[in-house]
């Protein structure tokens, strides 16, 4: 969602997490809203999210985070997730080949389910096991390329790019949303509209709650 607001924040956006179980989804959720990292983190059951408020470009953003289980059975139903999403982290372990072969399939997944202007990051997460390497830097890049995505190599475990990933993402939204904006003022002048018209992109949904590190 995109919600142009006159309080605490000017944007509300709505940001999901997505890609296979064990990559790493909550911590790097938890590093980013909490600063905290569980080197034994159970699962994700349902749908979880956490919010953190930010600058961006001068505005104040909420930025609201979803979280939900990369194992199908523990999901939730997908196109609530997905529903008012203006920005997606598709995340892979570094280590894991596996991870990576599915990104396609996450894409698939993002592009049924999702906006179409929906701003995308692709992760390659725990990128201080590089010992333990599978997936070759190039290739993630190549394919973000291919798939008009952004792209970063971040560790949750020590922090690093999370913040990153996350302000790019947000930048982008920004962006995307100015540009819609623009465009709906401009056709707002020619049709004789007034101007300042608010321009919501998508829905809220609720109806999730948030949950810490290492609970059950
Ligand atoms: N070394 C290292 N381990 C990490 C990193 N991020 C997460 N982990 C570990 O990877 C495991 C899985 O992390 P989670 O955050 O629970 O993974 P998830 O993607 O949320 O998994 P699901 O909820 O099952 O979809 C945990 O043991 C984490 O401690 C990282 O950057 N580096
Ligand atoms: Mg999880």
């Amino acid at each position: 969602m995109a919600y142009k607001v006159d309080q605490e924040y000017d944007y509300l956006f709505k940001i999901v997490l997505i890609g296979d179980s064990g990559v790493g989804k909550s911590n790097i959720l938890s590093r980013f809203t909490r600063n905290e990292f569980c080197l034994e983190s159970k699962s994700t059951i349902g749908v979880e999210f956490a919010t953190r408020t930010l600058q961006v470009e001068g505005k104040t953003v909420k930025a609201q985070i979803w979280d939900t289980a990369g194992q199908e059975r523990y999901r939730a139903i997908t196109s609530a997730y997905y529903r008012g999403a203006v920005g997606a982290l598709l995340v892979y372990d570094i280590t894991k080949r596996q991870t990576f072969d599915n990104v396609l399939r996450w894409l698939r997944e993002l592009r049924d389910h999702a906006d179409s202007n929906i701003v995308i990051m692709l992760a390659g997460n725990k990128s201080d096991l590089s010992h333990l390497r599978s997936v070759i830097k190039d290739d993630a890049q190549h394919l973000a390329e291919r798939e008009n995505l952004s792209f970063l190599e971040t560790s949750a475990l020590e922090a690093a790019n999370v913040e990153n990933a996350f302000q790019t993402v947000l930048l982008d939204i920004y962006h995307v949303i100015s540009k819609k904006a623009l465009a709906a003022q401009e056709a707002g002048a020619t049709q004789g509209l007034p101007k300042g018209t608010t321009i919501n992109v998508g829905n809220l949904s609720g109806g999730t709650s948030q949950r810490s590190c290492c609970s059950a």
